[in-house]
């Protein structure tokens, strides 16, 4: 194929955000708001299984605090925790906490000079999305991405495709134009809801998931020094990372 755009997930496909970035900040939340809640690694990994901070923070108060007394405006109560998660989630971001993850900038820029064309597809607060880029990428890297489809912008957040096709319909593409690039089983779905050929690089919480349909399954991008891995699909990256060429025999 000849992609004329690649979409991009965020949390989880640009960096490893969850475990040290997203968790962290939500326990951060809870404690300033003297909730003794604690979302341990594992038990986070649980969780992911819901998409979406605040959905997620409902989540677990119906699956895992049964005993806990909703206040009369329970909703108003999660939007402050989440309000408070995304402060201290930024704030760590601003500190260039988190990396991205191997062969993403390179990966960005090589497309950028080839002339295509990026879009960002995520559940996550379009706030995030903006610390990740300004902070992990570069100052004006925002700027690089025509669409930045992010939260609440459609009403059903992934594994939902509606993201997908939001970014679609503002861009003006058929999903044959395009190549999405994700990392978990919710955002697999979402995408090949969309119809988008879709490349996978895992991670520690998403290794085990179910990428079928998937055209290829990576352990990350790779670089020219250090080669990705092939974990299912079919992959001619010769030279053992993701580059523009290796996108087009896909
Ligand atoms: C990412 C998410 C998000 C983040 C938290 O999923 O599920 O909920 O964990 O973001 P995907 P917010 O990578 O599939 O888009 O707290 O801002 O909602
Ligand atoms: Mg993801």
């Amino acid at each position: 194929m000849s992609p004329q755009a690649l979409l991009f997930d965020v949390d989880g496909t640009l960096a490893d955000t969850e475990r040290d970035g997203h968790r962290v900040a939500f326990n951060a939340a809870f404690r300033e708001m003297d909730l003794n809640w604690d979302w341990t690694p594992p038990l986070y990994g649980e969780l992911l299984a819901v998409t979406g901070g605040k959905e997620r923070i409902k989540h677990y108060v119906e699956r895992y605090r049964p005993g806990f007394e909703k206040p009369a405006d329970f909703d108003a109560l999660v939007t402050e925790l989440h309000r408070a998660k995304t402060r201290h989630y930024t704030a760590l971001l601003a500190t260039g906490g988190i990396p991205l993850r191997p062969g993403v900038a390179r990966l960005l820029r090589e497309a950028r000079d080839a002339g295509l064309r990026l879009a960002i597809a995520t559940t996550t607060t379009p706030d995030n999305v903006t610390a990740l880029l300004r902070h992990s990428l570069a100052e004006d890297a925002e700027s690089w991405f025509e669409v930045i489809a992010a939260g609440d912008i459609v009403p059903a957040k992934k594994p939902a495709p509606d993201i997908y096709l939001h970014a679609l319909q503002a861009m003006g593409l058929t999903p044959q134009d395009c190549l999405a690039f994700e990392d978990s089983e919710n955002g697999l779905r979402a995408s090949l809801g969309a119809g988008l050929t879709t490349v996978i690089t895992v991670n520690g919480y998403t290794r085990e998931h179910d990428f079928s349909g998937a055209a290829v399954v990576l352990s990350d991008l790779g670089e020219p020094d250090a080669a990705a891995e092939c974990l299912a699909g079919a992959w001619s990256g010769q030279r053992g990372y993701v580059s523009i060429e290796s996108l087009l025999a896909l």
